[in-house]
């Protein structure tokens, strides 16, 4: 029997710093991700999108900060869905979106996790760490505020109540090139595994990917890939915000995608951050599907032994 995903649509911007995020979803149903999974063997089930309902302004004592109140009611939408796709589907897929979306699916497959009592585990396919509390965020834009979130970090009062926070020492960063000295302090503080860029470039993708796998099958996790665009590198992803020169290359990325799909222990997806109005005919939502292929078992040749 084959195995069963769901693809689920967060149209969500209000957490960058620039529109066009509101796109992702529809661009990457446009470059074909139900299609490309259904071809290669999984039973694959389009949710749609969510939405939420017109907001009253809220404000907060950052006075940087704008659009708390859809964010907010984002969180919470996408709580409940990802707590309910992950019940319903073996993996579940949330296209976005902006990266604050990820405080929603998140704290929904914690809560799932729990319910499993199984620890979840997370792999942060990032430029950022996005590791801002609403106190410490100067920008505003709180798609850099959802691993402060998730992990229970204090200052997040008006962000839905957190059911179950992920224990920071199961989250694993890859590609982590532009860090505020808040984000830098937390970093320090929290235990959360960092590989930034200068890390990757000594030791390449597989010796830490490895090894946090084997975490994840000693603790028999439940793991969720957080993969935001700007971890890849903006000559091959243009459709980004903020672009972070850099980033990981083709090859990087497709051996990372492999060798989770080797591992058999990912659960779930969030796809996060393309903005496709800055996107060159379709190029990196198509790569994003082409990536999320090599996650799902897409390969050139098959081999007498896959080890992780
Ligand atoms: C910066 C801030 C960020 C993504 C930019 C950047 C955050 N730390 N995250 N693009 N995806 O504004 O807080
Ligand atoms: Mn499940
Ligand atoms: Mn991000
Ligand atoms: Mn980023």
């Amino acid at each position: 029997m084959s195995r069963s995903c769901s693809i689920l649509g967060a149209p969500i911007q209000t957490g960058a710093s620039q529109p066009g995020c509101l796109m992702g979803p529809a661009s990457l149903r446009t470059a074909g991700l139900g299609k490309t999974l259904a071809d290669l063997g999984w039973s694959v089930r389009d949710l749609g999108d969510l939405s939420i309902a017109p907001q009253q302004a809220m404000s907060h004592t950052n006075a940087a900060i704008h659009d708390l109140a859809e964010t907010r009611a984002w969180i919470e939408v996408l709580a409940s869905a990802a707590f309910d796709a992950a019940r319903d589907h073996d993996f579940p897929i949330f296209m976005g979106g902006d990266h604050s979306m990820a405080a929603g699916t998140v704290a929904g497959l914690a809560r799932h996790a729990a319910g499993q009592g199984r620890p979840l585990f997370i792999l942060w396919l990032d430029a950022h760490p996005d590791l801002h509390t609403l106190a410490t965020t100067e920008s505003g834009n709180l798609h850099g505020t959802p691993v402060a979130y998730f992990t229970g970090e204090p200052g997040f009062e008006t962000y839905p109540p957190l059911s179950h926070a992920v224990d920071p020492r199961n989250i694993c960063m890859m590609g982590i090139r532009s860090v505020d000295p808040a984000e830098h302090e937390l970093i320090l503080r929290s235990g959360i595994e960092v590989h930034d860029m200068r890390a990757i470039d000594e030791t390449g993708v597989l010796p830490p990917l490895r090894a946090f796998l084997e975490r994840v099958r000693a603790a028999n996790g439940m793991l969720h890939l957080s993969f935001d665009v700007d971890f890849l590198d903006p000559d091959i992803a243009p459709a980004v915000g903020t672009t972070v020169p850099g980033g990981a290359t083709f090859r990087e990325a497709h051996l990372i995608m492999e060798t989770l799909c080797d591992s058999g222990l990912v659960t779930s997806l969030d796809l996060v951050e393309l903005n496709p109005f800055l996107d060159e005919r379709g190029r990196t939502a198509k790569l994003m599907c082409d990536l999320t292929a090599s996650l799902f078992g897409r390969r050139v040749l098959d081999r007498m032994t896959r080890s992780y």
